[in-house]
């Protein structure tokens, strides 16, 4: 059994909203057709308290794309995205959402980050997607989304660490592209086993 993993399609990652990722809207009609054609479809959604300390905001003298350190490493900030509850925060509108079987939120406590569908920024801390799927009995997964150099890479590289056979499709995915963070993710990826098309 195989699932299509949808990562943070949302306004705020695309044009126009607090994050946006560089033509983040265009993958959307490819990522619709992609759903209508999967056995499961789990979306995740990046979902913030106000304060979030992933913020820039939350630190004194501190701009977005700065990094801290963080009890559990290093931590980029920031602008203020995907608080929960807010528009930002919803999936894009063309996104065809009825067709998801499955939604994990992510990021939602305080203190702690959450780039991967699978576990918090310390490495740790399960979202409880793994076990969702091991009891449907998915072992094969194929990822989209935003943007590819964090939160698609985070969850592709757990992934193959947790024994999932992973693809990542790039035509539909963008990245944010921080310093080489494009490339440097696609390649740490293929290194780790993903599929990379
Ligand atoms: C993401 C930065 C902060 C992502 C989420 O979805 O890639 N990036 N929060
Ligand atoms: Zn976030």
């Amino acid at each position: 059994m195989s699932a299509l993993i949808v990562i943070d399609v949302q306004n705020d990652f695309c044009p126009g909203g607090a994050l946006a990722v560089p033509e983040g809207d265009l993958i959307i009609p490819g990522i619709n057709a992609l759903m209508a054609d999967s056995d499961a479809v789990v979306l995740t959604q990046d979902w913030h308290p106000e304060d979030h300390s992933s913020f820039a905001s939350q630190h004194d003298g501190k701009s977005p794309y700065d990094t801290v350190e963080m009890p559990y490493g290093s931590q980029v900030l920031w602008p203020d995205h995907c608080v929960i509850g807010s528009e930002g925060a919803a999936f894009h509108p063309d996104l065809n959402t009825p067709h998801a079987e499955m939604v994990i939120r992510k990021g939602f406590r305080r203190g702690i980050d959450s780039y991967s569908a699978f576990f918090e920024n310390d490495h740790s801390t399960p979202t409880g997607l793994d076990g969702y799927l091991r009891t449907r009995g998915i072992s094969d997964l194929t990822m989209v989304g935003l943007a590819t150099d964090f939160c698609v890479a985070y969850s592709a590289l757990d992934a193959v660490k947790l024994g999932y056979r992973v693809t990542v499709r790039t035509e539909l995915c963008r990245a944010i592209d921080l310093n080489g963070s494009r490339d440097a993710a696609l390649s740490q990826m293929t290194q780790a086993g993903v599929r990379v098309e």
